[in-house]
């Protein structure tokens, strides 16, 4: 059964890498610096081989987002923090920590590509620039 999985975490792997993620949001120099400060506060833990956790990287390329990855099958480190943090070795699992310091851990690959997307779409930065206040 081992055997099984891993030859097909391999295949996950292959069809990632020969399928390429259409559609990468483009920003300027100045705009992704100021993406990156906000996906500074975000963690994802991760299998690399995980199939939710492919879909989750290919969303988050997409959007065109640096977020560390914490691998939690190879790293003990990381697994301890999932455990501990989220409450459950379940993975993916995006730490969103806010800016006064609460931490939060979203699981479900689809929510967390959701959660992504409200915040990191091109759509939702044109809305934040256009009602930030003018000075
Ligand atoms: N519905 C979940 C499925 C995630 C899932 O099944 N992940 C597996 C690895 S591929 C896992 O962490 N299994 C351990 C567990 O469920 O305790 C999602 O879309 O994120």
């Amino acid at each position: 059964m081992a055997i099984v999985r891993w030859f097909l975490g391999r295949l996950i792997l292959l069809v990632n890498a020969l399928i390429p993620v259409g559609g990468s949001i483009k920003r300027t120099p100045e705009a992704q610096v100021l993406v990156d400060r906000k996906t500074a506060s975000l963690t994802l833990y991760e299998f690399k081989a995980c199939p939710f956790c492919v879909k989750v990287r290919r969303g988050v390329k997409r959007l065109a987002l640096n977020i560390e990855t914490r691998d939690a099958k190879r790293c003990e480190k990381a697994r301890e923090e999932l455990l501990h943090g989220g409450g459950r070795v379940k993975v993916p699992c995006l730490r969103i920590e806010a800016e006064n310091g609460d931490v939060h851990w979203k699981y479900e690959s689809t929510d967390i590509i959701s959660y992504l997307q409200q915040h990191f779409s091109i759509e939702q930065e044109q809305n934040a620039q256009h009602h930030a206040p003018s000075h």
